[in-house]
């Protein structure tokens, strides 16, 4: 990896466990020499030695490490393979793997090379203790197939956009000035630090396809190839974002109609020749009819229709088409108070369920908005058993403080992946892993630590952890982190280090939620930039993102009864739950309706008093969180400590002007005071 980049979470020590050790790597192709350059390169750091063997007498393929450079390895190694094979109770499939350690024996197990892959990373997070105690052989298996990060990048640097849409951690690491990049160490190192966290799929080029863009698709598909070149090694498979309109303003056919037998054949043959120059290309990632992106609404098809029209040409080449449902109309009335903005993607999707190809993917975000702080799940994830679905998080903190501010937002997403409905069962991680898996959009550009915030590399850790295993816990995947990324062991004081760091940012994105917009209510942002408070910046807009706030109350009314009807997109309990306010959970209280200020909260606290209550501690916790990381001076690398000050600083100034224009504002609308007498201005 080039010495300017951070490290991240595989730092040299990170590896010391493995290189100090003697391996034995049984297996010849593909991934495998990934694998034996990865613990090559540990061993001559720390010590250790490799030996390769193409053949092992098991048939499997296996990462050994043994006390001492023996021909067949100790017999305890026979031993242990009978054990993981056991274990396994079954194929391991394309990317699991087993682990044991038998008496002086480490084992790792694969059917496929990219398992051993993974289980060498899993050595990386285990450290000594992969090397200790004997443990019995336990199977890993990815419970997502796809796991996936869509990079929002142009290639040239967009007007309003710039180059990274969303993005706040500098430039592409893909492309510089119109080109890709020449240096393409950074994109290896890249692929490295993903296939560590189990992402296997990567979009290298915005959603909303430009006019630049659009040919990376035909005449510079030599640059994504090369870019493919770079992610293979690490079994991370390349897709391309590409215009619906292809057919029109790439090759001048009069229509893009998805019925049309010239589009259909100009799909299947530019397709044919993406898979001649790409073998192993992973698929097409559109967004379509959405935020003035062309569709198939323009000739009068549906999404189904536009949807098959790609499948049909992925599908003699084994890809698939992730299929955007974030579609609605940003051009709304705000007079209109019947158009509702979180019940379009499932107006559009559900009744298609069913007609979707098997290699169309429905990809819809976990919201039925837009990557708020806090949005209930979306009910289009409920309601399409008969289709193929992605859910897709942003890990990317659009609206949720940009990188500036500490976020955590795996404890969210870990809700999301848990919330279920019906008496079957049904979750949404379930969903995901019975269909396309999970997609995030990517934190990270060419900022020396990859996500501007250093504090931000944790959502990515986290995001491919939870695609990997979304029963892991939140808490201590961040601890996971901690450790490897900052391996306290190496610090004067490890537990202050350890402590301090998973106090700050373990409950962040819960701090975060308190001082910005109250309740569920969302937005409230400044309009285009969505950074910083504005109140009122989206109430008269078209975005349809209103809150109606006026002198009675606050809130979105979406029941059946008297709203948009929104909640009877949801199946049971929550159509019920959510319908009425008595029964609504206070942190979605104000998405799903419009109360009086003195509506009383499940928590004893009127809406107004926890509005001004929740905007004091909010920031009460930022000034904390700026004081601990004060402690961690010369216990963490002075370049991260001076980068993390400096946002913290700035995350403290914004939550203070959050907080004085929400009481203010509410002040005003209300006419009601703090019931503690702090000034509301
Ligand atoms: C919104 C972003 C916008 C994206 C859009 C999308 O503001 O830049 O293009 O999502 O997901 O959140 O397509």
């Amino acid at each position: 990896a080039p010495t300017d980049v951070h490290p991240a979470w595989l730092p040299p020590e990170a590896f010391r466990a493995i290189g100090s050790r003697h391996c034995l790597v049984v297996g010849a192709a593909g991934l495998i020499d990934t694998v034996v350059a990865e613990v090559e390169r540990a061993c001559a750091e720390h010590g250790g030695s490799v030996r390769r063997k193409a053949e092992g007498p098991p048939p499997s393929l296996v990462l050994a490490l043994v006390p001492a450079v023996g021909d067949g390895g100790p017999a305890e190694l026979d031993a242990a393979l009978a054990d993981l094979e056991t274990a396994a109770g079954g194929p391991l499939g394309a990317e699991g793997y087993a682990l044991a350690r038998h008496g002086e024996v480490t084992v790792l197990l694969a059917d496929q090379p990219a398992g051993l892959l993974y289980g060498l990373f899993h050595l990386t997070r285990l450290g000594e203790t992969a090397f200790g105690a004997p443990y019995a052989a336990q199977p890993y298996r990815p419970a997502m197939r796809r796991r996936m990060l869509d990079h929002w990048d142009n290639v040239d640097v967009h007007p309003v956009m710039g180059q990274v849409e969303r993005g706040y951690a500098g430039g592409s690491i893909f492309w510089q000035a119109g080109q890709p990049r020449r240096d393409r160490g950074r994109v290896r190192a890249y692929a490295r630090l993903l296939a560590a966290v189990g992402i296997n799929a990567v979009t290298v080029n915005n959603v909303n396809v430009h006019a630049t863009e659009a040919r990376l698709l035909t005449e510079r598909l030599d640059d994504v190839a090369e870019l493919a070149d770079e992610f293979r090694p690490y079994g991370i498979r390349v897709h391309l974002s590409v215009t619906f309109a292809a057919p029109v303003v790439l090759a001048g056919l009069p229509t893009a109609d998805p019925l049309d037998d010239a589009v259909r054949a100009w799909w299947a043959e530019t397709t044919r020749a993406v898979y001649a120059r790409i073998p192993d290309f992973g698929g097409y990632v559109v967004k379509a009819d959405s935020e003035g992106q062309p569709g198939p609404f323009s000739y009068g098809r549906d999404h189904a229709d536009g949807a098959n029209l790609l499948a049909d040409a992925l599908a003699p080449h084994g890809g698939v088409v992730h299929w955007r449902a974030f579609v609605y109309n940003h051009r709304q009335d705000w007079r209109d108070r019947t158009t509702d903005r979180a019940r379009a993607a499932f107006d559009h999707f559900a009744p298609l369920d069913g007609r979707f190809r098997d290699n169309v993917i429905v990809q819809v975000k976990h919201g039925p908005m837009d990557f708020q702080t806090r949005e209930p799940v979306s009910p289009v994830i409920t309601a399409m058993p008969g289709t193929r679905m992605a859910v897709e998080f942003q890990v990317t903190q659009e609206y949720t403080g940009q990188q500036r501010h500490v976020c955590y937002l795996a404890p969210w997403w870990s809700e999301v992946l848990r919330f279920g409905w019906g008496d079957d069962g049904d979750t949404v991680a379930g969903v995901a892993a019975g269909g396309g898996g999970l997609v995030a959009v990517s934190n990270v550009g060419d900022d020396p630590f990859w996500t501007g915030h250093p504090l931000a590399q944790a959502n990515l850790y986290a995001f491919g952890r939870l695609a990997w295993d979304p029963r892991l816990r939140p808490a201590e995947l961040l601890d996971e982190w901690i450790e490897l990324t900052f391996h306290p062991d190496t610090s004067a004081d490890p537990d202050l280090l350890r402590r301090t760091l998973h106090e700050i940012m373990d409950d962040s994105w819960r701090t975060y939620e308190r001082y910005t917009a109250p309740l569920g209510v969302g937005f409230m942002v400044r309009p285009g930039l969505h950074y910083g408070p504005d109140v009122d910046g989206y109430e008269y807009s078209r975005w349809g993102t209103y809150h109606f706030a006026d002198r009675d109350g606050v809130g979105v009314d979406r029941s059946r009864a008297t709203g948009t009807g929104f909640t009877g997109q949801y199946p049971r309990p929550w159509s019920r739950v959510y319908e009425s306010p008595e029964t609504c959970p206070d942190e979605v209280l104000l998405f799903f309706h419009h109360v009086p200020y003195e509506h009383v909260l499940h928590s004893g606290r009127t809406v107004i008093q926890h509005i001004y209550d929740t905007h004091f501690d909010g920031v009460t916790e930022v000034e904390a969180a700026c004081l601990r990381w004060k402690s961690l001076v010369g216990l963490v690398d002075a370049a991260v400590h001076a980068r993390v000050t400096e946002r913290l600083d700035e995350q403290l100034r914004c939550a203070r002007e959050w907080r004085d224009q929400i009481n203010a504002y509410f002040h005003r609308k209300s006419g009601v005071p703090d019931a503690h007498g702090r000034p509301l201005h």
